[in-house]
């Protein structure tokens, strides 16, 4: 359970808890919490006692531990419950539900009393961990309380085991003592219907020992699945049965005995895959409104939204491809660093099976056969002749999009840099209007949005709730939805019409790289599948595709002298106290993203500028203290930023210049004590951002280490943002 929480660490959350069943645990001790404050932990305990009709009841409470900061800290404190009370850790049960977080405070300061699991009484009859938030909570509250219910956490989430409880005993009063007990799911079902907002919850009861209920809307779960050796579990799932039978299947567990179980079933249920892939490769992604229940070896999924609630809707099995040492460090010390080194391979699973390298005509004495027999070179609408760039998802829509009226990109933070660093190239290749939105702002603003457009949501999770919440409101608007996304089955790649999946391969680090240029490498190839029938463009079409696949190799070429480099430069510039990063035209991306980098893993105060802005404001700021990267790569901006350089040092600027490697003019600049630069090989103009980030992300990288801050996990940050404000 430690392992699968802190395989989500990841994402940057500040406090934990878990809850685990007390099958023998010493007499009740009643509630302990710790005078620091920086613990919580009860466990009480009295054998289960079968009531009258047969219903185990009367559990004992369960063992909650919860505390602020990192899992290492939960992992001690529960080593220390064990060991205070003398449990005995090597005892196997036949089966048992256990539940655990990481939460990422909204409501509510980080602290022991606001981690998750969240109870419903002092007796823990309902416990629950929540993902997301409940909109409607302080109504809910109101209510609770009329009813006399105290609260003591500042959580959305305490009103969900208080439901649960008030939900149970009024249904338990009414049924009367000879009535059999509401199944678990359906109670959780009554529940849901008062929740408002997003959430994935997982749900445990000592009214219903053995049992898990886990359901979601609007935060992502998944639930693996794994079978004990005798393949028994097949037998006894509860998949085709109804919700109602659920009571009878707990029943069924008693049947087996100690020596013939095998562990018939052992489910684990998470946010994100990266926490099961230990135990187990089959999962199944939950949609929303589905309520999951694992009961007596076996589980079934119903839905809310379905006609019959009580009858278990087909769910998928599917094989996860993740291997675990994808997910861990390979020989790196931190995951954002593992990430920068892994862009060109990242960058070439983003265009394997998509870029064609083999150039249509030249040296194909068949095609170009075809060429003279078609007459001009009118090769318009020959597949064979043209087609360099497949991308499978944008097949059916290509046109669509092609005669839109606008394309908007919408995204959020490094995704959006992504977007404007290759906004030019959709611009000169499909010649339509490019807009970029800020997910947050385009909802703040409830920007028009219309029927021709295309809209393309950005976000390497796919569940940023921005984003997400920006791609319900285009969809109502009728615009046509396009994804790129690095997360197959995310909620964005499923809501979207279509799009592509990056696949970059997992990114765990909260600061993104590997995404960033694979975002650049996949927003250019849909620019270039768009414009596959323009023979106007065709030249300028293959000289990019050329370069694409040069990419990898020349990002390959410098990395390590880089690293090297980086690491030595940022040692010069890791106690300054502000960085300007300056340059224009698609770079601009790139300023913006390396000043994203500095401040949210570097803890520097770092500007992007554009330098075109330059005259009007930014300039007052410059003086011989503040270090300034200017990025003059050979393209179109090239004379430009000369120029620029030659502003700054004017005013006595500390420069550092990222050129193209060989760059004669800036070597010159290089002579000065006041200058030195970076060199990036060179390539073509929609492309240069890619290679010009990677020094910069190196720099940051540094940065932080020797400033000895945490490079995987910012303060303040999460991974996913699955929240909006
Ligand atoms: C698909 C397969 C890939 C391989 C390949 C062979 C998947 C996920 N990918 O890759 O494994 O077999 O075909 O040609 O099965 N989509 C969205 N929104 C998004 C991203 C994708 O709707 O944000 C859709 C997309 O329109 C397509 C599907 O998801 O229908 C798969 O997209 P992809 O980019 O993985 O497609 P492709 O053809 O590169
Ligand atoms: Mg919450």
């Amino acid at each position: 359970m430690f392992t699968g929480l802190k395989r989500l660490e990841y994402r940057g959350y500040d406090s934990s808890g878990m809850c685990i069943d007390a099958i023998d645990a010493p007499t009740p001790t009643g509630r302990r919490e710790s005078a620091s404050g920086d613990g919580l932990a009860n466990g009480s305990s009295a054998d289960g006692t079968s009531s009258s009709n047969g219903r185990v009841e009367d559990r004992s409470s369960p063992i909650i531990v919860k505390c602020p900061g990192k899992i290492e800290n939960l992992e001690n404190l529960t080593a220390e419950y064990v060991q205070q009370h003398n449990l005995d850790t090597s005892k196997v049960y036949k089966h048992h539900v256990a539940i655990s977080h990481t939460r990422w405070a909204t409501h509510g300061v980080p602290s022991a009393i606001n981690a998750h699991p969240q109870v419903s009484d002092a007796n823990a009859d309902f416990v629950v961990v929540h993902n997301g938030i409940i909109t409607n909570y302080q109504a809910l509250k109101d209510i609770l309380k009329k009813n006399g219910e105290t609260f003591v956490s500042e959580t959305d989430t305490e009103t969900i085991p208080k439901l649960l409880k008030f939900a149970y005993d009024s249904m338990t009063a009414e049924a009367g003592s000879g009535e059999a007990q509401v199944p678990f799911p359906k109670l959780v079902m009554e529940v849901l219907t008062k929740l408002e907002g997003a959430y994935a919850l997982l749900i445990k009861s000592r009214h219903y020992p053995g049992e898990l209920v886990a359901c979601k809307r609007g935060s992502p779960m998944i639930v693996g699945i794994k079978e004990g050796p005798d393949g028994s579990s097949s037998s006894s799932k509860v998949s085709s049965g109804g919700l109602g039978r659920a009571a009878s299947i707990t029943r069924l567990r008693d049947q087996y005995n100690d020596s013939h179980w095998t562990g018939a079933l052992e489910a684990w249920v998470a946010s994100d895959a990266s926490a099961v892939i230990e135990h187990t490769k089959r999962v199944v992604v939950l949609e929303d409104n589905d309520v999951l229940h694992i009961v007596g070896g076996g589980y079934g999924i119903y839905n809310t939204r379905q006609a019959d609630v009580e009858t278990a809707v087909p769910r998928r099995l599917q094989v996860l491809q993740l291997e675990v040492d994808q997910i861990m460090k390979g020989g790196y010390e931190h995951y954002m660093q593992k990430e920068i080194h892994e862009q060109p391979e990242a960058i070439t699973q983003s265009m394997r099976g998509r870029v064609k390298q083999q150039k249509s005509a030249e040296g194909n004495p068949y095609l170009q056969q075809r060429i003279k027999l078609g007459g001009l070179v009118e090769t318009r609408g020959n597949p064979y002749l043209q087609q360099r760039i497949k991308l499978g998802g944008l097949v059916e829509t290509r046109d669509t999009i092609r005669r839109s009226r606008r394309i908007m990109f919408v995204a959020c933070g490094t995704s959006y840099h992504a977007a404007l660093a290759a906004r030019q190239t959709v611009e000169e290749m499909v010649e339509v209007p490019v807009v970029l939105e800020l997910a947050s702002d385009l909802l703040d603003r409830c920007c028009p949005i219309f029927r021709d457009d295309t809209c393309v949501f950005v976000s390497q999770s796919g569940e940023t709730a921005d984003t997400l919440r920006a791609l319900e409101y285009a969809k109502a608007r009728g615009a046509l939805c396009v994804g790129i996304t690095n997360t197959v089955g995310s909620a964005i790649s499923r809501a979207t019409h279509c799009g592509i999946h990056q696949n970059a391969g997992y990114e765990i680090g909260v600061a993104s790289t590997k995404a960033y240029t694979s975002q650049i490498i996949c927003i250019t190839m849909m620019a270039l599948a768009l414009a596959e029938d323009s023979i106007s463009k065709r030249e300028r079409r293959d000289a990019i595709i050329d370069e694409l696949g040069a990419l990898p190799d020349k990002m390959r070429s410098f990395m390590q002298v880089q690293d090297v480099a980086m690491k030595e430069l940022a040692a010069q510039l890791k106690d300054s106290n502000s960085l300007l990063f300056f340059a224009r035209g698609n770079n601009y991306a790139t300023a913006l993203e390396a000043a994203l980098k500095c401040k949210e893993v570097a803890l520097i105060h770092s500007e992007g500028i554009l330098a075109g802005e330059m005259k009007h404001g930014p300039l007052a700021l410059v003086d011989e203290h503040l270090p300034i990267v200017v990025v003059a790569t050979r393209d179109s901006m090239y004379n430009k930023m000369e120029s620029v350089i030659q502003q700054l040092l004017a005013r006595s600027a500390r420069l550092i210049i990222l050129c193209t490697a060989g760059d004669a003019t800036m070597q010159e600049y290089a002579k000065r004590s006041d200058c030195q630069l970076i060199e990036v090989p060179g390539t073509v103009e929609p492309l240069q951002p890619i290679l010009n980030i990677v020094p910069l992300q190196l720099l940051a990288y540094h940065m932080t280490v020797l400033r000895g801050h945490n490079v995987d996990q910012p303060r303040n940050l999460a991974k996913s943002v699955t929240v909006t404000d």
